[in-house]
């Protein structure tokens, strides 16, 4: 029997272990991962949840392409599961709190310790300064700074700046996004 239907269509219905594309979002506890992805959820979907305490996965519509979308929980106690997932990551997403000092030397030895991962050498990376709306927060020259970001070469990543609660700098998130699946595509 043959089967004409939209592609969109098509893709919708594959499962997941076809889908081409996965992204990952990780990140210390509390850095916006959750309300980041309910953002992009809204945006690429017009669909959101409230964020969650778990691991959780997402099926998002970009540039007529289902990708797989994962915000995975970031506490120390949850961190020994991240490595499951990066076989699969095509694009890879890590959330700082800029507004908290303290933990960016953390976050600084986490995003470290992930990029010493084989299997995420080819993923382009996204460091999302969050929490732009809160007063105190860092200006990016003292979270390149902090994060010792002037050190990481030899791989596609950048830095942006945006308040997931305001909304503000998300969309450059997406175009981002956006940006970087169709090059997974090509
Ligand atoms: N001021 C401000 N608060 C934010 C922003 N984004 C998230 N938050 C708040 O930060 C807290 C943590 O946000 P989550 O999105 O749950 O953080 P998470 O990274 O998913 O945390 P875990 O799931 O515990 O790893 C919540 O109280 C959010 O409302 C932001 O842009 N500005
Ligand atoms: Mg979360």
């Amino acid at each position: 029997m043959c089967f004409y239907g939209p592609v969109a269509f098509i893709r919708k219905i594959l499962p997941a272990g076809t889908q081409k594309s996965c992204l990952l979002i990780l990140g210390l506890d509390n850095a916006g991962k959750s309300t980041l992805t309910a953002s992009l959820a809204e945006i690429f979907n017009g669909d959101s949840k409230e964020p969650g305490k778990q691991a959780s996965e997402w099926s998002l519509t970009i540039n007529n392409s289902r990708v797989q979308l994962w915000d995975i929980n970031g506490e120390l106690k949850n961190r020994q599961s991240w490595p499951n997932y990066y076989k699969k990551v095509k694009v890879l997403i890590f959330v700082l709190d800029s507004t908290d000092a303290l933990r960016l030397s953390e976050a600084r030895c986490v995003l470290c310790d992930v990029l010493m991962h084989q299997e995420l050498d080819k993923a382009p990376l996204l460091i999302v300064s969050n929490k732009k709306d809160a007063s105190g927060s860092l200006s990016m020259s003292t979270v390149i700074d902090l994060m010792g970001l002037d050190r990481l070469s030899a791989r596609d990543w950048t830095l942006k700046e945006c308040s997931t609660r305001s909304g503000s700098g998300v969309q450059d998130i997406v175009s981002w996004i956006s940006e970087k699946i169709n090059g997974n595509r090509k």
